[in-house]
């Protein structure tokens, strides 16, 4: 059985913890990864607290395994969203696309573990002086709000340079890429783009469909100029997006043509909406419960592992 200290420190079975996909990563995705032995998240992304609460609530009644939440740092939420997880006491926070910092006294002292997505060691290295518990080294694989390392030369760096334990994201979608990130160092993986093709996923079939049909040059990366690089699925839209980005459009008019584009691909306008995956999107190829994702990546790593990372 492979553990590590990321499985003792979250209580989980194995070291799996969904990502905090926006719009997509609902109390019914959380609790069904919790149920399936990993640790669930519901995405706070750009909701407000009231929304984030109910979901809390409901993933609760779903499961008693715990589960967390994810903080888009960048949302206008954020502090809000901050005070429901304190209140709730919810176990775990992941974060997202900014520094946690200023809520690190308040989260610590209700006990909620602090696990922030970093994508350099800089930012990390300050980070865990501030208190943090684990970090998520994203690499620039992964769908969403991306920075630009890899994750086969990040993690390395980050188990190097960290006391605490490194979760490695970016490109990993099954039992090969969790045994190789172990084996660069990190005590588990972070899973994003994979579970949107979860049965529980309650994103839009055509979204999940996009996913399934994906192939290696199928994603790309809107948004450089603006400072907000986000990797998406090829679409009408990536492709406007681009021409624009390309005609030198203002920074602030990139971002009003952006806006509300996840949403409509939620909903399934996966042509005018912003279809957010990573490029492990080529490694998608069904739609299985949760649970069954989990399964068969910790079978196939165990496979290829040995007892190389089991414990007692
Ligand atoms: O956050 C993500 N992925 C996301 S957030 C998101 S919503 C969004 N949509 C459009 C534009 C921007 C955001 C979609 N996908 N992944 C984790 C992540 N965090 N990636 C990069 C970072 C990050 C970036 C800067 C973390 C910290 C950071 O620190 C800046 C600072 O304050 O030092």
């Amino acid at each position: 059985m492979i553990k590590s200290r990321i499985t003792k420190l979250l209580g989980i079975k194995y070291p799996v913890i969904q990502g905090g996909m926006a719009w997509l990563a609902t109390a019914e995705l959380a609790a069904a990864v919790a149920n399936g032995g990993g640790l669930g998240l519901i995405a706070a992304g750009s909701a407000p607290g009231d929304w984030v609460r109910e979901q809390v609530r409901k993933a609760r009644s779903l499961t008693s395994k715990p589960f967390g939440v994810n903080v888009m740092l960048l949302s206008p939420y954020a502090d809000e969203v901050m005070k429901v997880v304190i209140e709730e006491k919810v176990p775990v926070v992941t974060t997202g696309a900014g520094n946690p910092g200023k809520y690190m006294a308040a989260l610590k002292e209700a006990g909620t573990k602090v696990i922030p997505v970093v994508n350099s060691v800089s930012l990390a290295k300050r980070l865990e002086k501030s208190g943090v518990d684990a970090v998520i080294g994203e690499g620039m694989e992964a769908g969403g709000h991306i920075g630009t390392e890899t994750t086969l030369v990040l993690i390395p760096q980050l188990a190097d340079a960290l006391q605490v334990p490194v979760i490695a994201a970016g490109g990993i979608a099954d039992g090969r890429g969790m045994a190789a990130a172990l084996i660069l160092g990190a005590e588990g993986v972070q899973i994003g783009t994979r579970f949107i093709c979860a049965e529980e996923c309650v994103v839009d079939e055509a979204y999940k469909a996009m996913v399934l049909k994906a192939t290696d040059r199928s994603t790309v990366v809107t948004g450089q100029r603006t400072g907000h690089p986000v990797r998406v699925l090829k679409n009408k839209f990536s492709r406007k997006f681009l021409a624009a980005e390309e005609e030198g459009l203002a920074p602030n008019e990139l971002e009003a043509m952006g806006a509300g584009r996840l949403a409509a691909a939620f909903h399934g306008d996966v042509e005018e909406g912003s279809v957010m995956a990573g490029q492990a999107a080529a490694l998608v190829n069904q739609i299985t419960p949760a649970a069954a994702i989990i399964e068969e990546m910790i079978g196939q790593c165990q496979a290829l592992l040995g007892d190389s990372f089991s414990e007692g």
